[in-house]
């Protein structure tokens, strides 16, 4: 083998070299994306419930007076104070009730606290207790 055919050879070893290198390099940044994505999920503050719904869902503590009980669709309207949380004025509006609160236990004219969760304009009563 003369210089020149090893010098021939060496550059083919270093090009080949290169290529693999360049090929290695999206495939360790897309390993890297994934590690950032495991990451994530093991964020505090993000529970899971949080992570596996498309929505993001808020919670949201408010006061009022019932107005209404719908029974048959499980619904309950209050005359609302403002709820900071989820930027909301001082309204009345009717809500669904999670199954689990029970509606009979309430009537109208009552003052009560209660939880909200949902997220854009659709919120879910998810507790309901009596105001101070
Ligand atoms: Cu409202």
């Amino acid at each position: 083998m003369n210089d020149a055919h090893y010098r021939t050879l060496r550059a083919s070893v270093l090009a080949s070299a290169l290529i693999s290198a360049t090929l290695a390099v999206p495939m360790s940044g897309a390993l890297a994306q994934g590690a950032g994505m495991s990451d994530m999920k093991k964020m505090p503050g993000m529970n899971d419930s949080k992570m596996s719904n498309t929505k993001k869902a808020t919670t949201a503590d408010a006061t009022g007076t019932i107005t209404a009980l719908n029974a048959a669709n499980h619904k309950i309207t209050f005359d609302h104070g403002p709820i900071p949380a989820i930027d909301w004025p001082a309204m009345k509006m009717e809500f669904a009730v999670v199954p689990s609160v029970d509606l009979a236990k309430l009537k109208t004219g009552d003052k009560v606290k209660f939880t909200l969760s949902g997220s854009g304009n659709t919120y879910t009563v998810q507790s309901i207790s009596p105001a101070p």
